[in-house]
């Protein structure tokens, strides 16, 4: 086991305010693991920052008329403060901008340099002449070359994922003029990435316990074969490119921000007073360094900024990159520009952190996508943390607070009972240990919960209203084990509620958090005070959550209709082009699910004259069920096309609305009719 443990979560771009696919993604799973760690006594910090340079910076500016320092100043700070309210605990919170930020990466950039690694290339690139700038990334909009999505940008596709190059991009339009661009040569530095591939390959294969997510990520970017990446841009926003003949341009922002995880580094030793302390942590053997990320940026933590580690030579490299998957909200993609997000600050607003932390816990993506909804968010908090943890935290304090005079019971001849239900959370406590050892968060949450489950159960079992009548002594056991599980709980589930959890140990007479290793079933002392408090939890009405999912729904209606993108008419055609195709009235007898496929259905169609099978890629959509009777609109005289080794004769018409949902054009009129 390493002696200290380095967790960097991803610096989120300073454009925007932090919404809950940030949280699920990097910050909510890094904090539950080093508050774990913590707990466990490891020498831990949590680095983390904002990313403050790159075309997501200069567009944000440009969108709305400002400098990119009045966006970075604004959401650098509001970010800041709207991660400390939601309780990720940073040890230190640095930003791009920084001098020692632009000095690490400079010195980076040169010793690779000196050490002759990258090429320098002409490049042929999309320029603007009216705004008299090159187009990189994201400042090139046009046709994805892969899916046909007209809104893809110069550097992936949002519709299909594909990873682009602005030189890809069909039609391409620039995103700051809206004019054609031109083509113009300009020079870069690469940093050629094939020559790392047999020693990236070796060092991910060595990684047996990294997830499969990642894993397959990394896969297949090397068996795709990796090439040469550009390190510079033509960009006056950034760090300068520290060479005279790299004037006007500046480092790539995938160059330069993972190396602020170091400076930021940097900027916490300084701060704390010991400059050199951060050489500990990114320069010796005995460091386990973690990256938590979304998988959107596995390459560059996988790929790219190992390769200029190896090649630097001074550091360490990731121990593990815990990569999660995206979170969709109430079933759709979760999209800032469609105003489809929870952000955190009004839903700090208007709700408690604790409660958050807990419900998107439990649904983190971690090896698929997953989905927030509201009404989840109602459950979890009502029948769990209400219901579970809160009921029995109650229960236990006002029963002792009113049968026992707020004094904790001695356990007297305990039952057989008793004895098992005690050593239960020593048995809890390691599951919940290993989960979290191995990132498996949803599950340490879940294990968490199941101690107080279990508490519940118990009290219920052995019926305390009833025995402090009868038989006070057996009472007092009961109060005595559920007052120590609480206790246990009260650390158990620091990780998670940090806050409801100091409220709790207030409420046991305890002061801080116990060390995970003396989390015992004899916290608490026979004979001590504890204290009727709050109660923990307070359930949500339902009005509460349908007014969020209205509000959710109304923000995003709004900007559909004013930002509402149009896929560009195509090109003329004559009445005779339209006549040529043959629609007719058809009705759907049957449907099904092809197993070798996720998106095709086969239909059974009847055209009056004859009856036809076609395959339609709406599976994701519909199931056969819902369609099978349906009177759609069928092209009929399409030429056969064999998909999946079956015959397709004919295309159902489909409309595609702005969220890419599908809907079917039915007509009343009979199968086999003309429809022109
Ligand atoms: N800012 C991208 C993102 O926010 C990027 C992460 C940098 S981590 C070094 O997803
Ligand atoms: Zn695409």
């Amino acid at each position: 086991m390493s002696k200290r443990i380095l967790v960097t979560s991803a610096l989120p771009y300073a454009n925007g305010p932090i919404h809950l696919g940030h949280l699920a993604g990097a910050y909510l799973p890094a904090d539950l693991y080093t508050r774990f760690q913590r707990l466990k006594g490891k020498d831990i910090i949590h680095i983390c920052g904002s990313d403050e340079h790159g075309v997501p910076i200069t567009i944000a500016a440009e969108k709305e008329g400002v400098t990119p320092w009045e966006i970075i100043e604004r959401y650098h700070t509001g970010n800041k403060k709207v991660f400390e309210r939601f309780g990720i605990d940073f040890d230190f919170y640095g930003r791009t901008s920084s001098e020692t930020h632009k000095k690490t990466s400079q010195e980076i950039f040169l010793k690779l340099h000196e050490q002759g690694v990258f090429t320098k290339k002409v490049q042929e690139q999309l320029y603007d002449e009216q705004a008299a700038m090159f187009l990189p990334d994201r400042y090139v909009k046009g046709t994805c070359p892969a899916c046909g999505h007209p809104e893809a940008f110069g550097d992936q596709c949002e519709k299909c994922g594909s990873s682009l190059s602005p030189t890809d991009l069909i039609d391409p339009v620039s995103a700051i003029t809206g004019n054609k661009p031109i083509i113009k040569e300009t020079e870069h530095w690469f940093i050629p990435l094939g020559d790392f591939q047999s020693r990236l390959t070796e060092w991910i294969e060595g990684k047996k316990d990294w997830k499969t997510n990642v894993i397959g990520q990394c896969k297949s970017w090397l068996d795709a074969g990796l090439g040469d990446r550009a390190v510079t841009r033509d960009l006056n926003w950034g760090v300068p490119v520290p060479l005279s003949e790299g004037e006007g341009k500046v480092l790539y922002v995938w160059f330069d921000a993972p190396i602020g995880y170091i400076s930021a580094t940097k900027e916490w030793a300084q701060e704390k007073g010991e400059p050199e302390l951060w050489k500990k942590y990114w320069q010796d053997k005995e460091t386990s360094l973690i990256h938590f990320i979304g998988k959107d940026n596995i390459v560059f933590h996988c790929i790219m900024f190992p390769a200029t580690l190896m090649q630097h030579g001074d550091y360490i490299l990731p121990e593990n990159v815990p990569a999660n998957e995206f979170l969709n909200l109430e079933g759709r993609k979760l999209s800032t520009s469609k105003g489809w997000a929870v952000w955190l600050d009004e839903y700090l607003d208007e709700f408690e952190p604790d409660l958050l932390r807990y419900a998107l816990g439990t649904i983190l993506p971690e090896s698929k996508d997953s989905d927030f909804s509201w009404k989840d968010f109602q459950a979890r908090v009502n029948s769990e943390l209400a219901d579970i943890l809160g009921n029995f935290i109650f229960r236990t304090i006002s029963f002792t607070d009113r049968f026992f005079d707020g004094t904790i019971p001695e356990l007297n001849n305990p039952s057989e009972l008793d004895l098992n239900t005690l050593n239960e959370i020593e048995a809890q406590k390691k599951k919940i240990e290993q989960s979290y050892q191995s990132f498996r968060f949803r599950e340490a949450i879940a294990e968490t919960m199941h101690l107080a489950r279990i508490g519940n159960r118990y009290f219920t079992e052995t019926e305390p209203w009833k025995t402090r009548k009868e038989n006070p002594q057996l009472c007092g056991n009961t109060l005595h084990v559920c007052l120590q599980i609480s206790a246990a709980l009260s650390s158990l589930f620091e990780p998670i509620l940090p806050n409801k959890m100091a409220q709790l140990r207030k409420q046991l007479g305890l002061n801080q958090p116990v060390q995970w290793d003396l989390i015992t079933s004899n916290l608490l002392k026979s004979g001590g005070n504890i204290l009727q408090g709050e109660i923990l939890f307070e359930k949500i009405e339902d009005e509460v959550v349908d007014n969020q999912i209205n509000k959710l729904k109304e923000r995003s209606d709004e900007l559909d209709t004013a930002t509402k993108v149009y896929q560009p008419l195509k090109k003329e055609i004559n009445f005779d082009d339209f006549a040529a195709l043959d629609i007719r009235a058809g009705k759907i007898l049957a449907a099904e699910k092809l197993k070798k496929s996720k998106k095709l259905l086969k239909i059974t169609v009847d055209l009056g004259f004859e009856t036809r099978t076609i395959l339609s890629g709406i599976a994701e959509f519909f199931s056969p069920d819902d369609i099978i009777g349906k009177s759609v609109c069928v092209v009929a005289n399409l030429a056969p096309k064999k998909m999946m080794g079956i015959e397709s004769n004919g295309m159902i018409l489909m409309g595609e609305d702005s969220s890419g949902k599908l809907h079917f054009l039915t007509t009343t009129a009979e199968p086999g009719s003309p429809i022109n």
